[in-house]
């Protein structure tokens, strides 16, 4: 009910983001942010994005950056490329720079307290958005903006429960997964895995017999599909924590002679136009949305917080997901 509520918030969030974003002209007098001079600019929000490494990724920043845009506020914005100790440093400069406000998207959930602690002495209000820290003090970050991962994996996990009938390809009497994780140490890869692992406790056929890192990359998921398809005998199915890691799978199953979504069954998350177009063509046969377009809410919470506005410690994003027809009726009007 709590989660319910919330999203409700965030969808008024949301609305309501976006309306202000239409409408806000910064109002220069109530922001009270440093260096501003009325009109745009008023607020400086320093930006550490986790790296460029899939299709959500680059949805996600484009995001930002416009709403940032729409919003007139000074976006500083720097790539980790997926390396926590960039994102750490460029953390250090806008503390140093004196930003209003920071929001990052951390690409591990651990070792960010030291950090987090130099931007509250600093009184720099941080927005966690995307993925989150398992940090014990919450003190240490304003809200945290994004999806719930753990409920990204059940909702994979009862699809293929629901479909266990037609995903016992081979017919030997077990549902045999192969799992490509996301990124190591990462909040998605953590709770994908979890959720999915949860659900498919209900049938007993289902047995994930393999699950490695792809490191959320379309390479990556090539790869280790790759060292799958030699090590295992009989894999059913194919889950993998992001879209980009399910087409690096589709490319190494279709080298081996096999067809993806007919002889090796594929379930993904994100549903990117390239992961949608793979579902809608049958390569793939479910996709759990992702939602990448975090900009608006981002940029309403971080005019909340500058200003001194409470706002929801959790605010979680709206998203759906996706078979082979409904695939077949959005694609055309997907926005990333
Ligand atoms: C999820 C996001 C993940 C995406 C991947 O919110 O952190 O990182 O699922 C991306 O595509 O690399
Ligand atoms: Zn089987």
């Amino acid at each position: 009910m709590f989660k319910k509520i919330l999203t409700a918030t965030a969808g008024a969030a949301l609305i309501g983001g976006l309306a202000a974003c239409g409408s806000s002209s910064s109002d220069g007098a109530g922001s009270g942010g440093s260096g501003g001079s009325g009109g745009s600019g008023d607020i400086t929000m320093g930006f550490s994005q986790v790296g460029a490494e899939s299709g959500w990724r680059s949805a996600n920043t484009t995001s930002v950056r416009d709403s940032a845009k729409t919003d007139g506020i000074d976006l500083k914005f720097s790539d980790a490329q997926q390396k926590q100790e960039n994102q750490i440093k460029a953390l250090r400069s806008y503390i140093q720079q004196k930003v209003d406000v920071i929001a990052f998207s951390p690409v591990v959930e651990t070792g960010w307290d030291s950090v987090l602690q130099e931007a509250k002495r600093a009184k720099i209000p941080v927005i966690l958005t995307d993925r989150s820290v398992d940090s014990e003090d919450d003190s240490l970050y304003a809200t945290f903006l994004g999806s719930d991962f753990v409920e990204e994996g059940e909702k994979a996990g009862q699809w293929l429960v629901d479909n266990a009938a037609d995903s016992d390809v081979d017919g030997n009497g077990a549902i045999n997964v192969v799992e490509l994780q996301g990124t190591t140490g990462a909040a998605p890869a953590i709770d994908r895995k979890e959720g999915f692992a949860e659900t498919t406790k209900a049938d007993p056929t289902i047995k994930v017999v393999a699950s490695q890192t792809g490191d959320f990359t379309r390479d990556g998921g090539k790869k280790v599909m790759e060292s799958f398809l030699k090590s295992q005998k009989g894999i059913d199915v194919v889950y993998a924590h992001n879209d980009d890691m399910g087409l690096g799978a589709i490319e190494a199953i279709e080298a081996a002679g096999k067809v993806p979504g007919k002889d090796i069954k594929i379930i993904t998350v994100d549903a990117v136009k390239d992961g949608m177009t793979a579902l809608s063509e049958g390569k793939i046969n479910y996709i759990v949305e992702c939602n990448p377009l975090l900009g608006p809410q981002l940029m309403d919470l971080a005019k909340k917080v500058v200003a001194g506005e409470d706002v929801p410690k959790r605010v979680v994003t709206e998203e759906s997901a996706f078979d082979q027809e409904t695939a077949k009726q959005v694609l055309a009007d997907r926005q990333y």
